[in-house]
């Protein structure tokens, strides 16, 4: 017989009062009582339930001891847990703050329980499930599958062409203001761009690639846009010396200005994101000392989040919709994990072979995306790890990437960043922006803020 504790996972009764918390939560210790036992006329003083305790025989083959031998355990109703402070006591589980709620977008935290509402432009599929959904706007899985970029309209089961004819397409983005798509070829080694198909009001047709001459020696890995400030972020790797030599990368959304932000410590990244609203970037690195690291979107504050349990990450992605949370898929350990954005909070959401190898994983809604390499596949799955994968679209020849494209993604509402001063580059950091200057810092202007050094910041508001 099994013992269910507050969070709800189950364990066995042996192991209730033996001083190791198996339930997680320790709700399989709190509450317990090592002398008397209880029935039902006053509950052991529980304010909810008891169950009395057995001790195991002592030996195999003796007589098993008698109900109550073990003392008793206090518990309590679902939504509640036994008082760190009065083992008698039950208090209220703070389902919001602990991460157990269900909730795709918004949690409340409410006496014994907790509810679900959405932000502006979604609602409440229905009364249970704590499912958002987007009440404007198609939700379109844009995603990579070697020389070309394909759209798949979920509702409406349509697939149409965004980009065809490119040599081999790594990693995609867009700007949701300007309906622009990014992508990095990594045949080519550079970045490329075109309106969205629709975009405009309709006017665009079909995508035409605009090169914004990135060539160089490095191949680009991932990209990310920064719809805030218009600044295009990416990852590539230069394999030319005796071991790789990764970069993050930054320019304006139409090439210039570009320059090395983040140069040291980097081998062989594999995915990058970017949070405009928080003034942060995630990158992964699947090098000799894979990890996850996060940074200002300057380049400084940088430091490792996740470096233990890791292979070979790839497919970061942020839920902009449910408190900005970062998922990653390690396509090595084939796993999708979750976390907060100071790294606290690590959980798998999904692992084992049915995920075949996630190669880029995107969030949005209650769901995740993510394309597999090897099985060529387009999966869609529940974000808290229920119900099983469902496969939107298979016998991909060699997929890379893939975005969920839709216009209530981000919060793009948040006031761009004030960069009018900024002669060059103006990058988000949490509260504000800083001038950066491009490498060959450009002539001073008059009204120009300072940019004679090499490198120069310039917070502009807090
Ligand atoms: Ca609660």
């Amino acid at each position: 017989m099994q013992y269910q504790c507050a969070n709800r996972h189950c364990v066995e009764r042996t192991q209730l009062c033996d001083l190791a918390d198996d339930c997680g939560d320790a709700s399989d210790e709190r509450g317990c009582h090592h002398t008397h036992t209880c029935d039902l006329s006053d509950k052991g003083g529980c304010e909810h339930f008891c169950t009395n305790l057995t001790l195991p025989a002592l030996t195999p083959g003796a007589a098993i001891p008698a109900p109550g031998s073990g003392g008793y355990i206090c518990s309590c109703f679902h939504g509640w847990i036994i008082s760190p402070t009065d083992k008698k006591k039950c208090i209220d589980v703070d389902e919001c703050a602990t991460g157990t709620h269900r909730c795709s977008q918004l949690c409340s935290n409410l006496n014994g329980s907790f509810s679900c509402s959405c932000r502006d432009g979604f609602r409440l599929a229905d009364s249970l499930s704590g499912v958002c959904k987007s009440t404007e706007g198609d939700v379109v899985l844009m995603f990579a599958n070697g020389p070309e970029i394909r759209a798949f309209v979920q509702d409406k089961n349509e697939e149409f062409n965004v980009i065809g004819a490119e040599k081999r397409i790594e990693a995609i983005d867009y700007d949701p203001t300007n309906e622009m798509v990014f992508w990095a070829d990594s045949y080519d080694k550079t970045i490329k761009r075109s309106y969205m198909v629709n975009a405009l009001n309709g006017q665009v047709k079909s995508g035409f690639a605009q090169d914004l001459n990135m060539k160089g020696n490095a191949k680009p890995t991932a990209i990310a846009v920064d719809y805030s400030g218009e600044n295009l972020y990416w990852t590539e790797t230069d394999r030319a010396g005796s071991k790789p030599r990764g970069r993050v990368m930054v320019a304006k959304t139409d090439g210039r200005y570009r320059r090395a932000i983040v140069s040291a410590g980097i081998e062989s990244p594999t995915s990058l994101v970017l949070d405009p609203q928080m003034g942060r970037m995630f990158w992964s690195d699947a090098g000799s000392a894979p990890k996850i690291e996060i940074c200002w979107m300057d380049g400084s504050k940088r430091r490792p989040l996740i470096t233990e349990n890791i292979r070979h990450p790839t497919g970061l992605a942020i839920d902009y919709g449910m408190d900005h949370a970062v998922y990653w898929a390690d396509s090595k350990l084939n796993t999708i994990e979750m976390m907060k954005q100071d790294g606290s909070g690590r959980k798998v959401v999904l692992k084992g072979d049915i995920l075949k190898h996630p190669i880029s994983l995107d969030v949005f809604e209650s769901s995740l995306y993510w394309v597999t390499r090897e099985s060529g596949e387009l999966v869609r799955q529940d974000k808290f790890g229920r119900g099983v994968p469902f496969v939107i679209s298979k016998d991909l020849v060699n997929p890379s990437a893939v975005k969920v494209y839709h216009p209530l993604r981000y919060n793009t509402s948040v006031a761009a960043a004030r960069c009018g001063a900024c002669p060059a580059l103006c990058l988000r950091v949490p509260g504000g922006a800083r001038c950066v200057c491009d490498g060959a810092a450009p002539a001073k202007r008059a009204h120009d803020t300072p940019c004679e050094q090499r490198m120069y910041y310039n917070v502009l508001y807090r």
